[in-house]
Formats: structure tokens, C-alpha cells, sequence
């Protein structure tokens, strides 16, 4: 079972969330290679190392049935919610976090009239389904799962929604986003201080990056070694930059926690300006890297 910290139910994606001296880290990860000198660090040994990959999406087809609506390719970056409307606003996808489910609704634009909303179904998920996000043409979902540590996709949400198969991922997924085409999913390990690549077609993990040792590389930290659960990556976004390629595009993560930039003094009176965020830029090829750089607070 993952360790819970007490303030884990606490979702920094909720504008309810206030803590001012945790200041929000953004750490990116960028699938190119014209990064690459940007992510060295000038310090080799500090670098996390790039997770093996073994093959590449980027020409790959797109998933789902595109004849459904014809999009093959989404028009907007993507990142996950509570809530996603599909690309021709006809379907809507709603995370229920406490039942252990995902409801599917469609939706009709009468001219003139209101909006109707009519349930097609309620599909039963893996546990604590934290974010979910649809494909271009609304046939398939994918379902960050963060007690049950999954990514679930959900099918043939136009016709028949049913749960697809399900993949494991790290701990506490919080966050998940799409490549413009959908052929992989990225998953933010809120626990695990990683993010991972997902085939969207096999359901199985591609890829996985350490924000942990990107996190230590900067100092923020003082002088410890890397491990697990130092990053605590929280919501993923991923760019469209419109081409056909997949793997040219940044994945882009929240970090929960500010990290200390001075000293705090003994009153507490700097306890609100003694943190500030981090954000990365990476990296290369076919390999992921992650960094972070300071970011004005
Ligand atoms: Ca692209």
C-alpha cells in the first residue's frame, strides 16, 4: 500500500487548496531532441538517467475508431480533469473520485433550447479516479486510478461503454494527459516522484521518468541522494503543436511543494516568501530526461 501523507486528500488542482509557503513547482519534460543541451545541467553525474525505451510512437495510428466523428487528432493541448468534453462537444466524461467510477453522458444542442444531457452509462473503474481524459474522437477514455495505482482505459464510449483493460503505474497516479493522437498516455506518479509513457494500445508502460534526481540536481534540496518521493509531480499537460509527429511534443508537470530558497527566520515573518517553485525543460531523442530550473515566486 502507498504511504499517504496527511495532506494527501488535499487537490492542488482545486482552487480551494491554500497553503502560501508550498509553492507550486512545474516540471516539463519535453519529447525532442532540440532541448537537449538545455536539460545537461553542465553536471553529468548529477543528470537522471533516461529510462529505457523500446519503441517509438510517433508515426503510430491513431487509436479508437475515427469514424466515429472523423477527429484523429486532438485541437488543444491535452491534460486530465475531473470532467473532459469530447473534441465535438457531443460527450462528456465525469470522474466520480468516491464511487470508483467514470460516467459517460451525451449531449444535444437543440437550436434554440438548453443543452440536453442524457447518461449513456456508469462504467465501474479502479479505485480513487482521480482525472480523466478523452481521446480526439471521444470513442476511448483513459482513468488515472490513484488508490488502486492504475491507469484504466474505458472503450467504446459512442456505442457500447465498457472498462478496457487496465495497466500498473506508480504510486498515487494523480494526473494524466494524451499525445495530440492518443498513442500514449502520460501518468504523474504524485507518490513516486515520476512520470510515465503509456501505450495507448497495449497498456503497457513505455517509459518512465525520475523528477526525483532532476529535483536534487538543482540543490534546492541541500546535498542528499536521489530516492523516491522527493518529486511530487501532481497534474500533466501535454503541448499540440499541430503536426503529425508525437514525439515532439513537452509534457508538462505540476510539483506540489515549493522548495526553501533562504534561510527562514526566527519569527516566521519570511515564512511566505522562503519558498519558491521550480519548473524543468528536457529533453532528447528518444530518451526522457527531466530537469528542474528555478522559477521566480
Ligand atoms: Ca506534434
Amino acid at each position: 500500500m502507498p504511504i499517504r501523507p496527511s495532506d494527501s486528500n488535499v487537490d492542488a488542482q482545486d482552487s480551494s487548496y491554500s497553503h502560501s509557503s508550498a509553492m507550486r513547482v512545474a516540471a516539463a519534460v519535453v519529447l525532442g531532441s532540440a532541448v537537449a543541451i538545455a536539460c545537461s545541467g553542465g553536471d553529468e553525474a548529477a543528470e537522471p538517467a533516461p529510462p529505457t525505451t523500446t519503441a517509438d510512437a510517433g508515426d503510430a495510428e491513431p487509436t479508437g475508431d475515427a469514424s466515429v466523428t472523423g477527429a484523429t487528432k486532438l485541437s488543444r493541448a491535452s491534460r486530465g480533469s475531473a470532467l473532459d468534453i469530447s473534441e465535438d462537444d457531443t460527450l462528456i466524461a465525469v470522474a466520480n473520485r468516491d464511487v470508483d467510477s467514470v460516467s459517460i453522458f451525451g449531449v444535444e444542442y437543440p437550436q434554440g433550447q438548453p443543452p440536453v444531457l442524457t447518461m449513456k452509462a456508469e462504467i465501474k473503474t479502479c479505485a480513487e479516479p482521480q482525472q480523466v481524459v478523452l481521446t480526439p474522437n471521444g470513442d476511448r477514455a483513459f482513468v488515472a486510478c490513484r488508490k488502486d495505482q492504475k491507469l484504466m482505459r474505458l472503450d467504446s464510449l459512442r456505442t457500447a461503454p465498457v472498462a478496457g483493460p487496465a495497466v500498473a503505474v506508480g504510486s498515487e497516479p494523480t494526473g494524466v494527459a494524451l499525445t495530440p493522437k492518443a498513442t500514449a498516455a502520460w501518468v504523474a506518479n504524485w507518490m513516486d516522484g515520476t512520470v510515465m509513457e503509456i501505450d495507448a494500445n497495449t497498456m503497457t508502460v513505455k517509459s518512465t521518468v525520475d523528477l526525483n534526481a532532476a529535483l536534487v540536481a538543482t540543490g534546492a534540496l541541500g546535498t542528499i541522494a536521489a530516492r523516491p518521493a522527493l518529486a511530487h509531480p501532481r497534474s500533466v499537460a501535454i503541448t499540440n503543436n499541430k503536426d503529425d509527429l508525437e514525439n515532439d511534443e513537452s509534457v508538462f508537470v505540476t510539483e506540489f511543494f515549493g522548495q526553501q530558497k533562504e534561510t527562514l527566520a526566527a519569527d516566521g515573518s519570511n515564512a511566505d516568501i522562503a519558498k519558491q517553485g521550480h519548473s524543468s525543460i528536457c529533453t532528447a531523442g528518444k530518451r526522457y530526461w527531466a530537469d528542474f530550473v528555478a522559477r521566480a515566486s
